[in-house]
């Protein structure tokens, strides 16, 4: 570790200028999206915390749409998901939105449009860290388990309500939490409903680090720059290649994606393109057959 250091210099610490975006000159009513000025960090933060920052149709509307620009913007490298204030990272599908047949808002149509979420960050081909104050419960604790890297205050809380409020995630929800902890804690997990302190959560694999609330925000960010040190491409193809076999055809799709963005970079995809475009035949006798 020293000698990393030695090469590589101390993780800088302070604060990170944050700067507020918009979608599109739209302003969002229920997220705050940001990005630190010259850093390659994004933060997205639902800001309900009047409502332990629960989620609605319009809420995952407008996470989906800031992680859709993060994803775009090729100066981010790394994304944090939080939730406003200290008593909560997210508490799930906003009850008082939930129908017959799903969430619905201000059209009365239902839907459960965090499932595409759940997908969106789980496909993402950048790294996105959830930042967790206070409760991640019910649809808000699956959100931080798609996350790649959970940081936790000392005062997090984790755990599933569904089958208290008669609901539950049988996707990513039970499967992903089955990996993270293992089948018989995720058993535990779902049917008794409890909820788990940081430090039980942190023993059981489900997060990363806990650290004092205080400087939740400091090392989530030292976490952010370490990863933004390293090699952007390394990272993408390592992200799909650990989601690649629990994602089966979707996994290899990422993963066989990231193949196709390399080989375009070669001389030798680009002799494809080329002699078709130069309507004469490709010769792609000058590139080795590699053991
Ligand atoms: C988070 C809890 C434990 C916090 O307790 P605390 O600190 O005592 O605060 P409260 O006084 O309870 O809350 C403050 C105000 O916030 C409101 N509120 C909190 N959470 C919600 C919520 N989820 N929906 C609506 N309102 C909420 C309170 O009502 C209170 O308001 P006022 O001040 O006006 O009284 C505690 O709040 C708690 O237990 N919350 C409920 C947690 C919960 O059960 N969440 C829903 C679980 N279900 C989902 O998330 C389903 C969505 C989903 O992701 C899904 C995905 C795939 C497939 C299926 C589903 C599905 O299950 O439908």
């Amino acid at each position: 570790n020293d000698s990393y250091h030695r090469v590589h210099g101390e993780v800088p610490t302070h604060a990170p200028q944050w700067k507020k975006c918009n979608d599109s000159g739209k302003e969002f009513t229920d997220i705050i999206y940001e990005k630190a000025v010259g850093e390659g960090i994004a933060k997205i933060t639902i800001n309900r915390p009047e409502r332990r920052n629960s989620f609605r149709p319009q809420t995952v509307k407008e996470l989906m749409r800031a992680f859709n620009d993060a994803r775009d913007d090729n100066t981010i490298g790394v994304i944090i998901f939080t939730g406003k204030g200290t008593q909560a990272f997210c508490s799930g599908g906003d009850q008082s939105f939930r129908g017959k047949n799903g969430y619905a808002d201000y059209d009365d149509f239902g839907r459960l449009n965090v499932l595409d979420l759940q997908v969106q960050i789980r496909r993402l081909p950048k790294p996105v860290i959830a930042m967790v104050a206070g409760y991640a419960v019910g649809g808000g604790h699956v959100l931080h388990m798609v996350c790649d890297i959970t940081i936790a205050a000392d005062n997090a809380v984790f755990g599933q309500t569904g089958p208290k409020v008669g609901s539950f995630d049988a996707g990513y929800g039970a499967s992903i939490m089955d990996r993270l902890i293992g089948p018989k804690r995720a058993r535990e997990m779902w049917f008794m409903c409890r909820f788990y302190k940081a430090d039980e959560a942190e023993k059981m694999g489900l997060v990363n680090t806990v650290v004092p609330l205080e400087k939740l925000e400091e090392e989530t960010v030292k976490w952010c720059r370490e990863i933004m040190r390293n090699s952007p491409m390394a990272i993408r193809v390592l992200k799909s290649a650990l989601n690649a076999i629990d994602d089966g055809h979707s996994g290899l799709q990422q993963i066989a994606g990231d193949g196709t963005l390399l080989f375009y970079g070669t001389e030798e995809g680009s002799e494809g393109k080329n002699s078709y475009l130069e309507r004469r035949k490709p010769d792609f006798s000058r590139f080795p057959r590699l053991p």
